[in-house]
């Protein structure tokens, strides 16, 4: 698949993996189900969530524990083999299968929570672990995840890590750049660098950790995560209005920090069109009538009177100047959740209408939909849609475009037009999702030619064979 859209791409200069190798991870992984060669096995870990990549690796290891790790990275990196780090598979960049037979890591049996300082809350755990697993585990102790997003269900601390992903609760807890404290991570060559500070400061020499958030599996193995996370709220409740225009969301939008202020933790948006696939695709119900735009805000806090009094004044102002025509509030948990899913499962339900170009992307607020509108003229009814929704609170707009099937010529309309209108306005093109294999070649729109020859100089120093995720993320030096 992979092969076949970019038939330019060559195969690096790595070595191929042979019965030797085989019997050699054998070694190194004693036990069931830790050296996957079984082809059909192996299908699923070849491909990517939006089954839009697909590699031919012939084997997947699942190392239990560091020292692990260290001994198949020092083998590979000896053998010149190529790899692919691989947590919960659900990037959206193609980064986390491999182009072509690369061997894949997968951290899916590194899931051991090793500790809970309960004062203050710091978490340790092993790269692994689920998000949610991670978010249930920390309610159980009256604390709670720094970070939400609707793969929780399957990806990895360590693949959000390595993505620095960010997710619906940004704009409450912050980058995961804040939040992490320490990170133990397994270079190429088998090198443990152990960064597992659990200290809130640490002003002593480069912050090593920061390198690697961010660095999607180019630049070493995150084994473990030293993570400050935030009390359990004791009050959520979550509203979701409907309005006229997205001048009025972004009212809406200051408002709420005005009157909301500091219990004010998540505020998403979507369009018309995107309630159309959630209703279409997904036969879920609105849950308030149609209009051209909807917010869902959330407030969570440590008095739940208190923050209904802040809600319930805020949804009156909205109400009486029209700035919202309706709107719903959810206070029980069954119905947060329900109204969660309508933004949450929105990328599921675009699959549904074969094949999606996906855009994330960060722009100025006062730019931010008209990008929405030049896609829609600029591309007509060549395409099923294109809708618009994301996290308001970050800048950062999910554009996304769909087609009963792949096809070249959408491709080639769709870019560069649209990473040089994110350039020509001062955005980002990967907000939050990464570059990966499908972006990695637009990295110039938003980083400086100094930057990047910087930051490959860092691969080099760090990677000196390639081994690591080769084909994303940074464009090889020349
Ligand atoms: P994978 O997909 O397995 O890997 C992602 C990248 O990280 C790859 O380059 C891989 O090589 C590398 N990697 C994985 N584990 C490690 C490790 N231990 N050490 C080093 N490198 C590693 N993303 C957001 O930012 N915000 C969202 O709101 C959001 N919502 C999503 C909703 C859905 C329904 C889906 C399917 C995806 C969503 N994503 C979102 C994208 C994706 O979930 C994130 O990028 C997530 O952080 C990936 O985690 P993962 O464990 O699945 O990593
Ligand atoms: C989100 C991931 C899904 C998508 O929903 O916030 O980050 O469709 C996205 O892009
Ligand atoms: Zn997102």
């Amino acid at each position: 698949l992979t092969r076949i859209r970019y038939p330019n791409l060559k195969r690096g200069p790595y070595a191929n993996v042979c019965d030797a190798d085989i019997s050699n991870f054998e070694k190194l992984l004693p036990g069931h189900g830790r050296v996957i060669t079984d082809v059909n096995e192996l299908d699923g870990f070849n491909t990517d969530w939006l089954k839009t990549c697909r590699g031919s690796s012939q084997v997947v290891l699942r190392p239990k524990t560091t020292e692990e790790v260290s001994a198949l990275l020092c083998y590979c990196n000896d053998r010149r083999l190529a790899v692919v780090p691989q947590g919960g598979n659900t990037g959206l960049v193609g980064g986390s299968v491999p182009v072509f037979d690369e061997v894949i890591i997968s951290t899916q049996l590194m899931n051991n929570i090793i500790s809970l300082d309960e004062v203050s809350g710091i978490l340790v755990c092993q790269a692994g672990c689920i998000l949610a697993n991670l978010d249930s585990y920390l309610k159980d102790h009256k604390f709670t995840m720094p970070l939400d997003l609707g793969a929780k269900g399957s990806c990895h601390i360590g693949g959000n890590l390595a993505t620095n992903a960010g997710g619906v609760r940004l704009l409450r807890y912050g980058s995961l750049h804040g939040t992490i404290l320490g990170l133990e991570v397994v270079q190429a060559s088998g090198v443990v660098v152990d960064c597992l500070s659990s200290l809130r400061k640490d002003n002593t020499g480069y912050d090593l950790k920061q390198l690697f958030i961010g660095s999607e599996g180019t630049l070493g193995i995150i084994t473990k995560a030293a993570i400050l996370c935030p009390q359990k709220p004791n009050a959520v409740n979550v509203a979701f209005l409907g309005c006229d225009s997205f001048n009025r969301v972004l009212d809406v939008f200051q408002k709420s920090k005005h009157m909301l202020g500091e219990i004010l933790s998540a505020f998403e948006f979507m369009d018309a069109a995107s309630m159309d696939v959630i209703q279409k695709n997904l036969k879920m119900h609105n849950p308030i009538a149609d209009f051209p735009f909807y917010i869902l805000i959330e407030t969570s806090g440590s008095n739940g009177n208190h923050d209904e009094e802040k809600l319930n004044k805020f949804l009156e102002t909205m109400l009486s100047t029209q700035l919202v025509n309706d709107g719903t509030v959810a206070t029980d948990m069954s119905k947060i959740e329900a109204v969660w899913s309508v933004r949450e499962r929105m990328a599921e339900g675009l699959m549904h209408d074969g094949y999606c170009y996906k855009y994330d992307v960060s722009l100025p607020l006062l730019k931010f939909y008209s990008l929405v509108e030049d896609m829609r003229r600029h591309l007509g009814s060549r395409v099923t849609r294109v809708v618009g929704y994301g996290h308001v609170g970050d800048g950062n707009l999910h554009l996304n475009i769909t087609t009963p099937a792949y096809s070249h010529e959408i491709m080639d309309l769709i870019e560069p037009y649209i990473y040089d209108w994110v350039a020509r306005h001062h955005g980002s093109i990967s907000a939050e999702h990464g570059l990966g294999f499908k972006k990695k070649q637009f990295i110039y729109h938003s980083k400086t030619k100094s930057a990047v020859k910087l930051m490959q100089a860092i691969k080099k120093l760090m990677d000196p064979n390639g081994i690591l995720n080769p084909y994303k993320t940074i464009p090889d030096a020349s």
